[in-house]
């Protein structure tokens, strides 16, 4: 790797919590979406190990909100994503992946639901409010689009629940997977879920001022101390053992979205209209030609990506690997990869071509069977 710096200027947005993420020792950011997202504080094992004993608070301010309000609110989110938004109640939030009109992934954002006519739609790394704007628009919806004020801090771990509760009382146990309330910490108010990018469990908290970013974050951070709270970010090697997939490396916007592995998030029959709908129903016709899977490769951690790694069979290219981090859990490299479908079932084995040498890997299921 070539080290280098990353200039921070006001074009690289910052983030509400910046501060404390310096103050705490920050050793790396990526970019997304146009800001700072810190990626590490100490080595990945070693914060893996700490996320899945105790309590992190994570800066994910770079996950934006998009909100969508308005009378046509629903038809518009509907008409962006094949899953069914009707049925998500006001207080839940869903995973729903945008695709366009080509069947191609826009985006893969949770969905929350504030009321009846207004969503955020919380992103991952892509131009959606553009998107959105274009689109609302073009088809003359009376909605209001804009990106609000709004910054999520992920609290996952363990003992997250154990923080919260001594932060706000035994009742917000109640909020159910993917629900949220409304409600105030240290005097700002915020929606809190239960939610986050880790298989850990926890809280996320979005911010609605940036101006009471520190306030939050230590008002949270102190409630941690006794429970070992660390900073940190989403952790590579945790999120390859849970399979959460991010979109730019693993999926992006030259991937349809039925290779992608989003079945269980979509109702393709859903009533809306919603643009994608032809070229699904015409790929479910004449299946696949890719798929997301996962891939062991056994042995000595092999390093990061780059790039992509060419995934070969024989003297054929049979797909690229996006994502590696060796696990303790399972003692092996894990790895997402999009594979030619005739390569893509559980047990095939393949080569990954890293830096020119040849590692075998075999497909496995999305639990790593
Ligand atoms: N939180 C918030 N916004 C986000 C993310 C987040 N925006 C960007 C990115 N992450 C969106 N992508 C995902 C992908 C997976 C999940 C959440 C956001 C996720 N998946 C669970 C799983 O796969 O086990 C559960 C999905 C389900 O059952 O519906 O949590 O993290 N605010």
């Amino acid at each position: 790797m070539h080290p280098t710096e990353l200039v921070l200027s006001p074009r690289l947005r910052k983030t509400a919590f910046e501060e404390r993420v310096f103050d705490l020792g920050v050793q790396s950011f990526t970019i997304y979406n146009h800001m700072t997202l810190p990626v590490s504080f100490s080595s990945n094992p070693d914060s893996y190990q700490h996320l899945c004993e105790h309590v992190q608070l994570w800066d994910v301010a770079a996950e934006r909100q998009v909100e969508v309000v308005g009378p046509d609110a629903l038809q518009l989110v509907e008409l962006i994503t094949p899953r069914d938004i009707s049925k998500c109640a006001v207080g839940q939030c869903v995973y729903a992946p945008l695709v366009d009109d080509d069947g191609l992934v826009v985006n893969d954002p949770l969905i929350l639901r504030l009321a009846e006519d207004r969503f955020w739609i919380s992103i991952a790394d892509s131009d959606v409010l553009l998107w959105v704007k274009g689109i609302a628009y073009g088809r003359g919806f009376d909605v209001k689009v804009f990106e609000p004020d709004v910054s999520p801090l992920a609290l996952q771990g363990p003992k997250a629940n154990d923080v919260m509760v001594d932060l706000l009382g035994e009742s917000v146990l109640d909020i159910r997977f993917f629900r949220f309330i409304e409600t105030e910490i240290a005097g700002t108010p915020v929606v809190l879920a239960r939610s986050g990018w880790s298989g850990q469990g926890g809280f996320e908290i979005y911010l609605q001022n940036s101006a009471d970013g520190l306030a939050l974050w230590d008002a949270v951070w102190q409630a941690g101390e006794k429970y070992n709270i660390r900073t940190g970010a989403p952790n590579l090697i945790e999120r390859l053992e849970t399979g959460l997939k991010s979109y730019g490396s693993d999926m992006s916007h030259g991937d349809h979205v039925l290779e992608c592995g989003f079945e269980q998030y979509l109702n393709v029959d859903k009533p809306a209209e919603y643009m994608s709908r032809d070229s699904i129903a015409r790929v479910q016709k004449e299946g696949v030609k890719r798929r997301l899977c996962h891939l062991i490769a056994a042995g000595d951690p092999l390093p990061g990506l780059r790039e992509y790694w060419q995934v070969i069979q024989g003297d054929q290219v049979v797909g690229r690997a996006s994502s590696c981090a060796w696990s303790p859990k399972y003692k092996a490299n894990l790895l997402f990869a999009m594979l030619s479908i005739d390569v893509s079932a559980p047990g095939a084995e393949v080569t990954l071509l890293v830096g020119g040498a040849g590692v075998d890997a075999v497909v496995c299921d999305e639990q790593w069977n």
